[in-house]
């Protein structure tokens, strides 16, 4: 049998079989093992499937109601982030079609670094991104959080303005979604759980609220669930939540290949006087720098940028 993951810790996952979405209460629903503990091909990772993942499974006959994960179904693409604690690269979504990452105007406050680095990580897994910004209903219109997202659309983000709240956008929100498998991507306490609870009446995942003190997220949510969104006839959807980040570390690549993985500087990527071995900081005939003086680069992405690729290059980083 094959089925989907829709969640799991690092060892017990629970599975349903393939169409069971969409097809009335329960489906087939299995909390699963993985048979002989190791699965081929997951080998490095802090934890070896994510939801989205399809996997071939069997009922235990040792256990009953339970079932066994016997492998692991070629992946499309894989949503990841670096997991400083535990030193590896931690899944967060299989198989998805569209990351939304999810920021605020406000409370907590607008985080442009955390949406480059998530940026990055998008780029690095080929999946197309689209910027939530969510408690609009709070937005302030502060002209430099609108002038950042404005930036955003510029080189090539949708960016979509709603309220889990007042329920302002969220029609756009559900289209954006459906027929679609999105993974919601943000630090905590931005609204991600809020969101699925707004497109789907009478569904209460948890949320927490604001930490005054900080003002940020408490982690209400503490591992990846896949929900199903149900919609008009076929009309559906799925959408991954995760856990609230709190400072996205991208890997995969190499401090020197970030410039191909941000869309703004990928053309340039060459151009310099000195080639590949510019560090578009000081060289004269920089490219980069020019890009960034005459408009075309952001100052703000500049600085993500420098900052990300001197993370990338230091030898104990990923
Ligand atoms: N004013 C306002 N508050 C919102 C909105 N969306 C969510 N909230 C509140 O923000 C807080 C955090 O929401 P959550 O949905 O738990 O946030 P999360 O991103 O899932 O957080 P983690 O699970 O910790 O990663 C809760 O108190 C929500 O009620 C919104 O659009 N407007
Ligand atoms: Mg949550
Ligand atoms: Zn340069």
């Amino acid at each position: 049998m094959t089925g989907l993951v829709i969640r799991g810790s690092r060892n017990i996952f629970t599975v349903r079989s393939e169409g069971a979405f969409f097809e009335g209460e329960g489906g087939a629903e299995l909390e699963c093992r993985i048979k002989g503990k190791v699965l081929k091909g997951v080998e490095g990772f802090y934890n070896p499937l994510a939801p989205g993942d399809r996997v071939s499974f069997e009922p235990d006959a040792a256990h009953d109601g339970t079932g066994l994960i016997l492998g692991l179904e070629p992946r499309r693409n894989l949503l990841t982030r670096f997991n400083q604690k535990g030193q590896s690269p931690q899944l967060l979504a299989a198989n998805v079609d569209l990351i939304l990452c999810v920021t605020t105007p406000v409370s907590p406050p607008f985080r442009p670094r955390f949406l480059d680095r998530a940026l990055v990580q998008g780029e690095i897994a080929g999946i197309p991104t689209v910027i939530i910004c969510n408690k609009y209903d709070l937005s302030e219109d502060d002209p430099d959080v609108e002038e950042r997202l404005e930036d955003y659309i510029r080189i090539g983000y949708p960016v979509l303005r709603v309220s889990a709240k007042t329920g302002e956008g969220i029609d756009q929100f559900r289209e954006l979604v459906t027929n679609r498998i999105a993974a919601l991507l943000g630090q905590s306490g931005v609204g991600k759980s809020s969101l699925i609870n707004a497109l789907v009446p009478g569904r209460n995942i948890r949320v927490g609220a604001i930490n005054e003190k900080y003002d940020r997220g408490n982690h209400t949510t503490t591992m990846s669930f896949l929900e199903a969104i149900p919609g008009v006839g076929e009309a559906g959807a799925y959408i991954i939540d995760t856990p609230g980040i709190r400072r996205f570390v991208p890997h995969g690549i190499t401090g020197n290949e970030l410039i191909h993985y941000m869309r703004e500087f990928a053309p340039l990527a060459g151009t310099c006087t000195y080639g590949h071995s510019c560090s578009h900081v000081t060289e004269p005939g920089c490219k980069i720098m020019e890009a960034v003086t005459a408009g075309v680069i952001h100052e703000d992405r500049y600085e993500s940028f420098l900052r990300i690729r001197a993370e990338l290059l230091e030898p104990s980083g990923e």
